[in-house]
């Protein structure tokens, strides 16, 4: 498209790119090397100082993948896949963001990435049918088509605690976690915030500081993650299996993670036979204990099952009854909110360095400058970490000052909470597409997986485009609205919506509860976006540009 020829689409081309992708992590970098392998012109901006997304941001102590490193890796080139070497079950965050530095390098990306670069705002101007997008050293790019690999987890937010800018001591955020060592050791340490960040970071935290205060709103299910060094033949097995662990991934999992899949619900099973099977998949570690049975997600007795095994693991494994009882949570089913991984969560608590501050009937009062109050008792500490999640989905593309037809704001449009059609568009945002966005799977999913369907059926829209000589593409009203209402029920039809969970925007004060991921798996949504696409991208309005001869006649 970047060639110089006489069509007014491919002269827009030459005065900027064909594509902007906005963010350098797993999604944009493929991204980028799709559109370079397809003879586009692309410009990458990203805010941090180096490639991995996530996995450059978060790098708090003890920081880790959920998802097996063997399947938390791209399938798009065989020869990648085949030459890293994981070193354990869940990859440590170091060696993901070495990873991504590899991917970088072995596809020589950084070339088209313009680094410690924001994009502050992207306005569509109807006339030439191309975005103009402006960053942050003031330079405005034009493009036909920008793609927002923004992240879904990327905006941490700082919670809005009385006095927290009176703390005198160091505060950090798990999200945003500084570049050089942090040493707490001799320092009394808060942690505010149970999710999979301070689930993670605790243990770790605390074999280093003094003494360890984890203040804690809302208590989470969390199960082993039984990390351990990979083998040379168990990496060796996956390499050889890649073909069919890929394809069973994409196609048959319900989140995009190779695992053997359940065959019936927990009620048809007894008491006996259930418990050992619960057993067993607590031995194994990791998130596919939530696939022991089909219906945990849909039937609020069969997940009460689950539910009360990992509270009796919890009495087990903490020794002082009071605390094993307030971290025992009672608050959603198990696996409504993402249920977390650990490594020595619930025996940290047994530590004599560690103790449990429970603020959901007291929540945090103030924070002075060296405590946290909680019901007019100073808990006194050197340092804080805030570990209190994200302004999931929508945060970090609602930052971006995004203009679509008749200059309405993406954030005016979403107000009432994202609208997209299958999380890839948005109406009246033509050319503008998201990865991974609300109304797709996404958070729900082994993100690689899901990643690299958006990014090939981007690819293959553009492509088709080309072919067709096609200026815009933008999602329908009516399929989008359609798309919005089935995403709806999906997540109705389950005990997802029962949680107070970032899935339904119930961490922001003010945020429209709307459940923002696709739940009905990857398999079922990527056979409906190859649907889509091979009925002429039905539900999507694609328009040729207006010629310039046609437009003076008119
Ligand atoms: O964030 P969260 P996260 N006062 O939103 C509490 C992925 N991830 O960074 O539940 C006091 O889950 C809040 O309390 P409550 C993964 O998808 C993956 O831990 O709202 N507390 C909660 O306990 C994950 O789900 C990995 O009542 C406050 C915590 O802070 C997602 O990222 C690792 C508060 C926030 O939990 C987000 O995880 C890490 C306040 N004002 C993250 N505000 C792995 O792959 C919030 N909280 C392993």
């Amino acid at each position: 498209m970047s060639s110089a020829q006489s069509s007014p689409v491919e002269r827009i081309a030459t005065e900027g790119y064909d594509v902007v992708v906005v963010g350098a992590g797993f999604a944009g970098m493929y991204m980028l090397h799709r559109l370079r392998g397809l003879g586009f012109s692309a410009r990458l901006f990203e805010q941090g100082g180096g490639v991995g997304g996530t996995w450059y941001w978060n790098r708090y102590p003890g920081a880790r993948c959920d998802v097996e490193s063997m399947q938390y890796s791209y399938s798009f080139s065989e020869e990648l896949q085949q030459e890293w070497d994981w070193s354990e079950r869940y990859a440590p965050q170091p060696e993901i963001l070495k990873y991504a530095n590899h991917v970088a390098d072995r596809f020589d990306l950084r070339r088209d990435i313009q680094f410690s670069t924001r994009v502050e705002r992207a306005a569509f101007d109807e006339r030439s049918n191309s975005w103009s997008v402006t960053t942050s050293d003031g330079k405005t790019v034009n493009a036909r088509f920008v793609v927002l690999a923004t992240g879904c987890l990327s905006n941490a937010r700082k919670p809005d605690i009385n006095g927290l800018e009176n703390f005198k001591g160091p505060v950090y955020h798990t999200g945003n976690w500084p570049h050089e060592p942090v040493d707490f050791t001799g320092l009394r340490v808060a942690l505010i915030g149970t999710g999979s960040s301070g689930i993670q970071s605790a243990p770790v935290i605390a074999e280093q500081a003094k003494h360890l205060t984890v203040f804690q709103r809302t208590a989470n299910f969390s199960i082993p993650a039984r990390n351990a060094a990979l083998t040379d033949e168990e990496r060796e097995a996956f390499r050889k299996n890649y073909p069919e662990i890929r394809r069973f991934a994409r196609e048959v999992a319900r989140n995009g993670i190779y695992a053997q899949q359940p065959d019936r619900g927990a009620l048809d099973d007894d008491a006996d036979a259930r418990r050992g099977k619960y057993e067993a998949r607590w031995e194994r570690g990791g998130l596919t204990f939530m696939y022991v049975y089909n219906n945990l997600g849909l039937d609020r007795t069969a997940n009460d099952t689950a539910a009360n095994f990992v509270r009796g693991k919890i009495a087990e494994i903490v020794s002082d009854p009071e605390t094993a009882k307030l971290l025992q949570p009672n608050s959603h089913p198990i696996g409504t909110k993402r249920i977390c991984i650990d490594t020595d969560y619930f025996a940290t608590f047994n530590r004599p360095n560690v103790s449990l501050v429970e603020i959901k009937t007291n929540p945090i009062q103030e924070i002075t400058a060296n405590a946290v109050r909680v019901a007019g008792t100073d808990h006194e500490v050197d340092a804080l970490v805030l570990a209190t999640g994200f302004d999931a989905m929508t945060g970090s593309v609602a930052k971006i000052d995004i203009r679509g037809r008749g200059g309405q704001t993406l954030n005016q449009k979403w107000a009432e909470g994202p609208k997209t059609y299958l999380g890839l568009m948005s109406a009246g945002f033509p050319n503008l597409f998201i990865i991974t966005g609300p109304g797709s799977p996404s958070v729900l999913s082994n993100m690689i997986v899901s990643i690299e369907q958006h990014v090939d059926w981007i690819a293959d829209g553009l492509v088709h485009m080309r072919k067709h000589g096609l200026a815009t593409m933008e999602a329908g009203r009516a399929a989008e609205d359609k798309w919005v209402t089935h995403v709806n029920e999906v997540a109705h039809g389950t005990l997802y919506p029962q949680a107070n969970s970032w899935y339904m925007g119930a961490n922001i004060p003010g945020k429209p509860r709307i459940f923002m991921p696709y739940i009905g798996g990857v398999g079922v949504y990527r056979q409906i976006c190859n649907d889509v696409a091979a009925k002429g991208y039905e539900g999507f309005v694609m328009e040729r540009a207006v010629q310039p001869e046609a437009a003076a006649a008119s």
